[in-house]
C-alpha cells in the first residue's frame, strides 16, 4: 500500500472499530483521526462523510493534515466495505481467503452477522426488549463455526473476524455490567447464558481467541465503553 491512509474513526464506535482491526491485522501505516460523535467537526459531513458517520477514509491524494482533507483523495465509508477494501489493498494477507468458497463463507458469516448481531444486541441493551432474539442471534451465530477452528472460517483471521469482534466484546461489557435499560440484574442472566453456559461453549472459546488477538485487544477500550454506555443507558432504566 504506497497511497497514504487517513481513517476517520471513534473509539466508542463498533464499526468504526471494525476498520481498526484489519488495518492493525495488515500492520498498515495510516493517520488515526478521533472525531468526536457528540461534536462532529463542521468540514466532516461535506469533506469526508456526507452520511456524517465513522468509520471513513480518505484515500491517496496529497499528505494533508487529517482535518484539512484533500479533494484529491478518494473518500470511502461504511465498515464492511472497508473491510473489504483493507482486503484488497493488502491481497497477501489472510483477511480474505483466495479460495471462492472460503470467500464466501467469509461473506455468509458477515450478513449473518449483519442480521442477527446489532439490532437484537440494541434492542435489548437500549429498548428493553426480550433478550431472546439477541441469544438465538448468538446461537445461530455459533452454529456457523467450524469444529475445532480458531476463526468464523477457519484458522486464520479474516474479515468475517473483524465484523463480530467489536459487537462481542460491547455485548461481553455491557452484559456483564449490567448496562442498559432492562431491569437491574437482566444482563448479568443474560450473560451468564451466553458467557457461562455449556450450550454456548464453542462460542465462548472464539470470544476467547478473538479477544486473545492483539488487533482486537489494542483497538478496544472496555473502561471507556463501560463509562459510554452505561451513563448513556443504565439512567433511564425504570425512567
Ligand atoms: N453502517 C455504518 C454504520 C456506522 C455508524 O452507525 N456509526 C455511528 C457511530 S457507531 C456514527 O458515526 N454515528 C454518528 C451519527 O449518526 O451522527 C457502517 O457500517 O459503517
Amino acid at each position: 500500500m504506497s497511497e497514504q491512509l487517513t481513517l476517520y474513526t471513534a473509539r466508542v464506535c463498533p464499526y468504526a472499530q471494525r476498520a481498526e482491526i484489519a488495518l492493525a491485522e495488515v500492520g498498515a501505516k495510516y493517520t488515526r483521526f478521533e472525531i468526536d460523535l457528540q461534536n462532529k467537526p463542521v468540514w466532516y459531513a461535506p469533506q469526508v462523510n456526507p452520511a456524517s458517520k465513522v468509520p471513513a477514509v480518505a484515500y491517496g491524494g496529497p499528505e494533508v493534515p487529517p482535518d484539512q482533507p484533500s479533494r484529491d483523495s478518494v473518500k470511502i465509508a461504511e465498515s464492511l466495505v472497508l473491510l473489504e477494501f483493507v482486503a484488497d489493498l493488502h491481497p497477501g494477507s489472510p483477511l480474505l481467503p483466495k479460495d471462492p468458497v472460503q470467500r464466501a463463507q467469509v461473506r455468509f458469516f458477515i450478513d449473518a452477522v449483519s442480521n442477527k448481531v446489532p439490532a437484537n444486541w440494541f434492542a435489548f441493551m437500549a429498548r428493553g426488549e426480550s433478550p431472546d432474539a439477541l441469544i438465538s442471534g448468538l446461537e445461530t451465530i455459533q452454529s456457523l463455526l467450524p469444529e475445532g477452528k480458531k476463526f468464523a472460517v477457519g484458522d486464520e483471521f479474516t474479515i468475517a473476524d473483524a465484523a463480530i469482534a467489536p459487537f462481542l466484546t460491547r455485548i461481553a461489557t455491557t452484559l456483564g455490567n449490567d448496562i442498559g435499560v432492562y431491569e437491574e440484574g437482566q444482563g448479568k442472566k443474560v450473560y451468564e447464558t451466553i458467557w457461562k453456559s455449556p450450550k454456548f461453549a464453542k462460542l465462548q472459546k472464539y470470544y476467547e481467541n478473538l479477544t486473545e488477538r492483539s488487533s482486537v485487544r489494542e483497538t478496544y477500550n472496555e473502561q471507556l465503553i463501560k463509562d459510554t454506555l452505561g451513563a448513556r443507558f443504565t439512567p433511564k432504566r425504570n425512567a
